[in-house]
């Protein structure tokens, strides 16, 4: 297995991720064309298939042994590449759909483990880049980033998601809103799970959660925790199978770590503990 020089696919990652955020602001405020996916509250629009084509059209030709994972159209280039690319044209598409400007591109590149290497995520509304590489930091806009310090419960502003599939862990939802709500200054769902990742790397919220997400949406944002000397696992302080599928999903500051777990622990299902 070959490892492609980090530094170079960060660099080109952070041109397509800019270049498709142009590519969706030309399309944004206007009358979509939305279609349905899974069921009728996933959707995509216009935006999101063309930026996807843009995307996956220069990785495959750049990087033509590897695998490009993409939320519109699934699988291209190698399917049995040693090294995977995971591609969110629009993460935020309700949002975007609806003309709320907030929403990103989140792009991927992990190792034949599943670990990622590269991950960058563009904010084309707010014109903020952020970025990873693993073992040489996080940055926004080229300067370094770090969780932040917040080490109480009652002083921190946490963000969570609430995925597409409303069953069956709807009702772990209302519970983890019920446990947080009075025990943090603020708890926001915003609607665009890679920004809110990079939101937790930047200092900016202390923790975010979700269940039954994907690999586009979590993976570059996820290192960028990382990096950024956050904490990412499972709700059991775990980086388990259910982890790297996206079905449970937490990012905290290390400070707060051990309190955000305790409440998960107190709201899990007992089935799904
Ligand atoms: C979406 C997220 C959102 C989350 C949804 C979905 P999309 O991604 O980022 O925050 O709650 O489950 O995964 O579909 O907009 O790329």
């Amino acid at each position: 297995m070959s490892t492609p020089n980090l530094i170079a696919v960060r660099q080109h990652a952070t041109q397509l991720a800019r270049e498709a955020g142009a590519l969706i602001m030309e399309r944004f405020g206007r009358a979509h064309q939305i279609k349905h996916k899974s069921s009728v509250f996933d959707v995509a629009t216009e935006a999101d298939q063309a930026a996807e084509d843009y995307i996956v059209a220069a990785l495959t030709s750049a990087y033509p042994s590897h695998r490009v994972v993409g939320e519109e159209g699934g699988g291209y280039g190698n399917p049995d590449g040693d090294h995977s690319w995971y591609i969110d044209p629009v993460d935020g598409t309700t949002n975007f759909a609806g003309n709320i400007p907030h929403f990103c591109v989140s792009i991927a590149l992990a190792d034949s483990s599943g670990q990622p290497l590269v991950g960058v995520v563009y904010d084309p509304n707010a014109d903020e880049l952020f970025s990873a590489v693993r073992g040489a930091g996080a940055t926004l806009n080229d300067q370094p980033i770090h969780v932040s310090e917040v080490a109480k419960l009652e002083e921190s502003v946490c963000a969570m998601g609430f995925p597409y599939v409303k069953q069956p862990q709807q009702s772990d939802h209302f519970r983890q809103f019920e446990y947080f709500v009075p025990r943090t200054r603020g708890t926001r769902r915003f609607g665009s799970a890679a920004l809110e990742l990079c939101w937790v790397a930047a200092g900016r919220f202390e923790a975010y959660w979700e269940w039954n997400i994907s690999r586009w949406d979590f993976f570059a944002g996820a290192l960028i925790v990382e990096e950024a000397g956050g904490k990412m696992s499972d709700f059991h302080g775990e980086k388990s199978a259910a982890y790297y599928d996206g079905k449970q999903v937490l990012a905290t500051n290390v400070h707060l770590n051990a309190a955000v777990l305790e409440g998960m622990r107190h709201v899990l299902a007992p089935e799904r503990a």
